[in-house]
Order: C-alpha cells, then structure tokens, then sequence
C-alpha cells in the first residue's frame, strides 16, 4: 500500500471516465480514508470546472435502505453536479461504461442556505427527477471511500417541471422503461422524507464551506434500487402530485 496521492487517484477515475472503461476499486491498491476521498471528488470536478463546466448542485447518495443494501455501504454520502451532466432529452450510452437509472425528487434552491435546520424555507421548487449512476469501477463495486471519490457515481441527471414547494413525504413513485414498471417506491424512503435530505445536504456543504447558493439543485437520494440503462430506451419516472419526466437513450 503507498500512500494516497489526490492527484492520481483523480487521474485515475479521469481516464475511466475518458475511456469508457472501469477500472478496478482504488482501495484495492491504495488506502486511504473518507476525507481523502471527498478530496479526490473535488479535484475531479474542479478538473470539468476548469475545463468550461458549471456547477449546478448536489445528489445525495444512499439515503434509502434499498440503495444501502443494493451498494454494500451504509453511510449517506454526497457528489458534486455541473451543467454538463444536466440532460435535456437524450441519454448517449455509448459514452458511459454501464449506465443505471433511478428516480429521484429533486429541490431548487431559492435562497442561500445559512441554518441548515431552515433548509425547506430556501425551496423555491420540488420537481421528480432522475439520476444515471455510471461507476468508474468494475461491476459497480466500491467501498465508501471508492465510491465518494468516484463523486457518487454521477454521470447524468434531468427533472421535471418545478412545482411550489410542498409536503413530500410520502408520495408513490414509478420508474418506467419501455412502458413497463422497472421500480416501485415511495418517497418515504429517503430518509422517512426528502426534506431530511436536504437538511443533510446543506449540513454538507456548510462543512465543506460551499453553501447551497440559489439555483442549486439537490436530488435528495433514489427512492429504489437503480436498474441498467439500456441504449435505445424510454424511461419515464412519475411522483404522485409531481408529474413525470421522461428521457430517452441511444
Ligand atoms: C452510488 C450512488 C448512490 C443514491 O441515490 O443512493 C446514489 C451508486 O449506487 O453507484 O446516487
């Protein structure tokens, strides 16, 4: 074992990325603790930042059992959007290694968030959303530092229409591919209520020093499990009282 290098660690998870190809656990070589990892996250976007990218909020990770027990970890964690994982109607598989989907409930920030206690006062809308996860690592396996490092497996999100906050804790949501139900869930999942993951978010980013600005988005966490992505798909992610938002892959 060496000790961890940032820079590398970040190189490394880069080139998976440009390549389109995983690579094995980082901690199989590599130790290195939870801290580190979120610095690894940093460089990596601060990489897509310098390269043109805008930052555009943050997604939330395993705050539902059914993700913790999918992935193997058990600690709610955090990853980094841009503008240029934000997708407006087409998914391109072919530029991601093995993509998944979930659906998530999405927050727009209206103000900055101070009192992370206060976090639903800065709402400025909800809308249901969905999240393609697409793990630089071999089989989608990680430990938590792997996969923080990895900033939470992002690789693309969209919403729907924004509605005025409102209660969400406990609203049906259906993951549809092709027409068929893929998943099944209930918003109660994240965290007994989304609005505890944005509590959670904001607490995050106080603690790095980057507070919730307005226009953030925060996805709050799937509510199921993610399902493979399939080329040539129609995914449609309905939340009761929310709507729908539909993308499709090629
Ligand atoms: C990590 C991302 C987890 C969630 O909603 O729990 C996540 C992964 O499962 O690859 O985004």
């Amino acid at each position: 074992m060496s000790t961890p290098d940032v820079k590398a660690l970040a190189d490394a998870l880069e080139r998976a990325t440009a390549d389109r190809t995983a690579i094995p656990r980082l901690t199989d070589t590599v130790a290195f603790d939870v801290p580190t990892a979120y610095e690894v996250q940093r460089e990596g976007i601060a990489r897509r930042i310098a390269a043109g990218e805008r930052p555009a909020g943050v997604k939330m990770g395993f705050t539902s059992r059914a993700k913790m027990v999918q992935m193997g970890v058990d600690d709610v964690i955090w990853g980094l959007l841009t503008d240029g994982m934000l997708v407006e109607s087409v998914v391109d598989t072919a530029a991601l290694i093995h993509p998944r989907v979930e659906p998530e409930i999405a927050f727009l920030v209206g103000a900055e968030i101070h009192n992370p206690a206060e976090a639903a006062t800065a709402v400025a809308g909800v809308a249901v959303g969905f999240e393609v996860l697409d793990s630089r690592y071999t089989g989608f396996s990680f430990t938590l530092p792997d996969v923080i490092a990895d900033n939470a497996s992002a690789a693309a999100f969209g919403f729907g229409t924004w509605h005025p906050p409102r209660e969400l804790a406990n609203l049906g949501i259906v993951m549809e591919i092709d027409g068929r139900v893929a998943q099944t869930g209930s918003s109660a999942a994240i965290l007994g209520d989304p609005y505890r993951s944005l509590r959670a978010a904001a607490r995050l980013a106080l603690a790095a020093g980057v507070p919730l600005r307005p226009g953030a988005v925060v996805l709050a966490g799937a509510a199921t499990a993610a399902v493979p992505l399939p080329k040539d798909a129609h995914v449609r992610v309905t939340c009761a009282g929310l709507g729908s938002v539909e993308v499709t892959t090629r």
